[in-house]
């Protein structure tokens, strides 16, 4: 006998039989459970009077028969009632009655009763696993930076502004600063992270509270070390997930191909003149914009490319903190792109401080608000580089996910604050 929790999904009556599905804790896919009117009356009252969206448990038996192609198959007695809903619920959990994004955003937490949400989430849960795995296994120390801050890193335009007692404070956009200066001390660290950003627009590829992986390491020769890390992180992840999560990626119609490293790489004047002879405009002094970088996917994508990195970014396109080629143009600045979208960036760091005051100053900042970081630079940074990883722009090309609000539960975008 096995006690199983969870929520009914699905009730159907069919002749003595009542067979009923339930969202449960251990499975993806629900629980569906059998009662024989004949083998226990009273049991089969009760469970017929129930509605869906009951929280309950349940004694029973696995069946001869286990899998059934919806879940688990139980024939069960004993029930125990937990909680009834006081109404309707508002969303089909069983998955027949499909929502729209904003009925799901705002119901998330009840729709993940459903097999396909609760796929994504376990897939989510599943891409971090494999990240602190990988990363863990290869030397790096998971760490924690403040969310609360007092300088940004990424440009001040996207900063969410705070009253800290007498100062003004932000919110983190990254931990950029902080796991640098954590260089000062330890090799290898990395933090799976918020990132708050106020980025006005509304767009299927921003969330104004995204999660990254964020990986910095020392001792670099190059940039080129950074990103042998971040292709071998990305390419254990998918793998992983490829493996561990068969059952979850079948619910979501995703065929998911074994990932090979090395990626390839273009440098970003490459990347211009492929874009230009397609007949696009393009700037070659500023980030490539969103329109820009889908077509440079489907360029990739002919060549056979789905991961590609592209390289030495101008430092006119850059923060302050990028090291910069000799010519003073180019940067050691790198993005990572899945089908034709951003997942990552990074790069190897400037680590001499006076040169890391011009580029803060050149970049017109005062190096005054970045003291506590220049400080770091003062007792002994070694070179160093690395990247923030986006989970939900990851999750969006495993899952082949239309908008990154789909990706995570309790959106933050320019018009939801609540749930
Ligand atoms: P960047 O600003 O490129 O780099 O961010 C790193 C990665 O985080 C994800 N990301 C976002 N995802 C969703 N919505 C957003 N608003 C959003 N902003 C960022 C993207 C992006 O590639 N400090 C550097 C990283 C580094 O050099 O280590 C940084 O934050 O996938």
């Amino acid at each position: 006998m096995e006690r199983i929790c969870g929520w009914i999904i699905r009730k159907k009556l069919v002749g003595r039989v009542a067979i009923i599905e339930i969202s449960g804790d251990r499975y993806t896919k629900p629980y569906v459970l059998v009662f024989k009117k004949d083998r226990n009356p009273e049991e089969y009252e009760l469970i017929q009077g129930l509605s869906i969206g009951t929280a309950l448990c349940f004694e029973g038996e696995k069946a001869r028969e286990q899998k059934s192609r919806r879940g688990i198959e139980y024939v069960a007695d004993k029930v125990e009632v937990y909680a009834e809903p006081l109404k309707p619920l508002p969303v089909d959990t069983s998955g027949k009655v499909p929502a729209l994004l904003d009925t799901r955003i705002r119901y998330r937490y009840i729709l993940l009763r459903n097999p396909l949400e609760k796929a994504i989430l376990k897939i989510r849960a599943g891409i971090l696993e494999a990240a602190r795995e990988y990363l863990r296994k290869n030397g790096f120390l998971e760490i924690h930076t403040p969310k609360i801050v007092a300088a940004g890193a990424e440009g001040g335009a996207t900063l969410f502004q705070l009253q800290y007692f007498e100062h003004r404070a932000y919110l983190s956009q990254s931990p950029q600063l902080y796991k640098q200066m954590l260089i000062a001390s330890i090799p290898r660290v990395y933090e799976i992270t918020p990132y708050f950003r106020a980025e006005k627009f509304n767009t299927i590829r921003h969330l104004n509270e995204s999660w990254g992986i964020d990986v910095e390491q020392a001792f670099v020769k190059s940039e080129e070390d950074v990103m042998n890390t971040l292709e071998e992180l990305v390419a254990y992840i998918i793998n992983y997930v490829r493996t561990n999560y068969e059952e979850e990626l079948e619910l979501l119609n995703v065929e998911l191909k074994p990932v090979h490293t090395p990626f390839k790489r273009i440098k970003f004047a490459e990347a211009i003149e492929m874009l230009e002879t397609e007949g696009m405009k393009v700037s070659s002094t500023e980030d490539v914009t969103d329109a820009a970088e889908k077509k440079l996917g489907e360029i990739m994508a002919e060549k056979g490319y789905d991961l590609y990195f592209i390289t030495k970014f101008p430092w006119s396109s850059t923060g302050f903190y990028y090291m910069r080629e000799e010519d003073g143009i180019y940067t050691r600045k790198f993005d990572l792109d899945y089908k034709g979208l951003e997942i990552a960036s990074g790069g190897q760091r400037e680590h001499r401080y006076y040169k890391l005051v011009e580029a803060i100053r050149e970049k017109g900042l005062d190096p005054r608000d970045f003291e506590f970081y220049l400080e770091a630079f003062k007792y002994g940074i070694p070179p160093h580089g690395g990247f923030g990883l986006g989970l939900e722009r990851l999750m969006m090309k495993i899952l082949n996910l239309s908008n990154i609000r789909e990706a995570i539960v309790f959106v933050r975008d320019r018009t939801r604050l609540v749930p």
